[in-house]
C-alpha cells in the first residue's frame, strides 16, 4: 500500500477529525515530549527551610487538633513544579510531621509505605503493628505498606519528624488502599514492653558510594527502628577508613541486606568538614534531609544552602553534588528499588564540579 497522492486537505482534515471523535489520537502529531532523551522530571529542584517550616508547624500545633479524619498534624512539601500536587517530587511524598505534649495521632494503615526520620524532641513511640517503635532524633523508623500505625507523644514536648512515603507511586499505579483502625479506641493498644524488632534485629546499614546496589527483595525489612548511634558509629568507622569527601550508608533489611521497601531506599551521606563531592546524576527521585551541619548542595547548576532541617528535592537525573564546612549528616529518601526491579535505573558520575549559575532563594 502506497499514500493516495490525490488526496485533499480536507480528507485529511476529516480524518483527523473522525480520529478524535472516537478518542483516537495520532502518535505522529502528538507534540508532547513522549520519548526524551533522558528523564525531564516536572518536579523541579527546591528546598523548605526549617525557619520556614518549624514556626508554621508549631501554630498547626496550636490552631490545629489531631483527630480521626485528618489523621495527622503533617504539613506536605508542595514542589512547585507539579501543579499544586502535596508531593516533593513525582514519585515520594515529603512532610514536616509534629505532635504536640500528650497527644496520639488515631491509628490507621494503608497500601502506601511510610518511613519517619526523626528531626527533634522526646517522648513519642509509633506503633507499628503492634510493636510500639521509641523515637528519638536521628532514628529511622519504618511503618511498611499495610501495616497498623499510630503515634503516640507520652511526654510533655513536642516533637517533629519527617515523613516520606511512596504515596504518589502507588496512586500512579492505581494501588491505594486505606482503612482506619476499627477500635476499640482510636490506637492500637500500648503493649507492655517497646522496641520488640529492634531486640530480635538491630543495628542495620551497610556501606555505599552512595548508590544503592544491594539485593532486590518484594518484602520490607522486619526491623521497625534503625537508631542514630548505630547509624553514625557505622559512619565513624568509614570516615575513620577513607578520607573521601562523602561517606554513604544505606539502611537495609538485616536479613536480606535489601533495601528498607521494595519501594523506598533510605541512606545517610556525610560530607566530610571541608568536604566537596563531585556530582552524579542518577534515575529516580531523592528527598534529602539535612540532619546535622552547614553545607551546601549544587543541584542542576543552581546552589542551595542548608542547615538543620531543611528539606529538599532532587529530581531524577539531576545532577548533585555537596560541600560543608563542617561535618554535615543528610538523610536521603529514594525511589530507587523500583527503577532497580524494573531496569530502569542508571547512574553517571561527573569529573567535574557543575558551573554555579544561580543561588535558591527559600521562601
Ligand atoms: C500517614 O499515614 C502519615 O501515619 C503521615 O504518620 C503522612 C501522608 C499521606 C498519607 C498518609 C502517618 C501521610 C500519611
Amino acid at each position: 500500500m502506497t499514500i493516495d497522492a490525490t488526496h485533499t486537505e480536507s480528507e485529511l482534515e476529516e480524518f483527523y477529525r473522525d480520529l478524535a471523535a472516537v478518542d483516537l489520537q495520532p502518535l505522529w502529531t502528538i507534540t508532547a515530549d513522549l520519548l526524551t532523551p533522558t528523564p525531564r522530571p516536572k518536579a523541579v529542584p527546591w528546598l523548605w527551610s526549617a525557619a520556614t517550616m518549624k514556626p508554621l508547624a508549631r501554630r498547626a500545633i496550636r490552631l490545629v487538633p489531631v483527630e480521626r479524619g485528618g489523621e495527622r498534624r503533617v504539613l506536605s512539601l508542595q514542589n512547585p513544579g507539579l501543579g499544586g500536587q502535596p508531593y516533593a517530587v513525582g514519585t515520594l511524598w515529603g512532610a514536616l510531621q509534629c505532635l504536640g505534649p500528650r497527644e496520639k495521632a488515631p491509628a490507621h494503615r494503608h497500601s502506601p509505605g511510610a518511613i519517619r526520620f526523626v528531626l527533634a524532641g522526646e517522648g513519642v513511640f509509633t506503633t507499628v503493628d503492634g510493636d510500639a517503635c521509641d523515637m528519638h532524633p536521628g532514628d529511622l523508623v519504618l511503618t511498611p505498606a499495610m501495616n497498623w500505625h499510630d503515634h503516640v507523644n507520652g511526654g510533655d514536648g513536642e516533637m517533629f519528624w519527617f515523613d516520606g512515603l511512596d504515596l504518589p507511586m502507588v496512586a500512579a499505579l492505581d494501588g491505594t488502599f486505606f482503612e482506619p483502625w476499627a477500635g476499640p479506641g482510636l490506637n492500637q493498644p500500648e503493649p507492655a514492653e517497646h522496641n520488640v524488632s529492634e531486640r530480635t534485629y538491630a543495628g542495620g546499614t551497610r556501606h555505599t558510594d552512595g548508590a544503592v546496589t544491594g539485593p532486590l527483595s518484594p518484602r520490607h525489612s522486619r526491623l521497625m527502628v534503625y537508631r542514630w548511634a548505630d547509624t553514625t558509629a557505622q559512619l565513624d568507622r568509614l570516615a575513620a577508613a577513607s578520607d573521601a569527601p562523602l561517606l554513604a550508608v544505606e539502611y537495609t533489611d538485616p536479613e536480606t541486606g535489601a533495601s528498607v521497601m521494595p519501594t523506598l531506599a533510605c541512606a545517610v551521606h556525610r560530607v566530610r568538614a571541608g568536604g566537596r563531592s563531585l556530582p552524579v546524576r542518577r534515575a529516580g527521585n531523592a528527598v534529602y534531609v539535612v540532619y546535622s551541619g552547614h553545607g551546601s548542595s549544587v543541584i542542576a547548576g543552581q546552589r542551595f544552602d542548608w542547615g538543620p532541617g531543611d528539606m529538599f528535592a532532587v529530581p531524577s537525573w539531576a545532577p548533585v553534588e555537596h560541600a560543608a564546612d563542617e561535618q554535615a549528616d543528610l538523610f536521603v529518601l529514594t525511589d530507587t528499588p523500583v527503577l532497580r526491579a524494573l531496569g530502569l535505573y542508571r547512574e553517571e558520575r561527573l569529573a567535574e564540579a557543575q558551573p554555579v549559575t544561580s543561588v535558591f532563594e527559600p521562601r
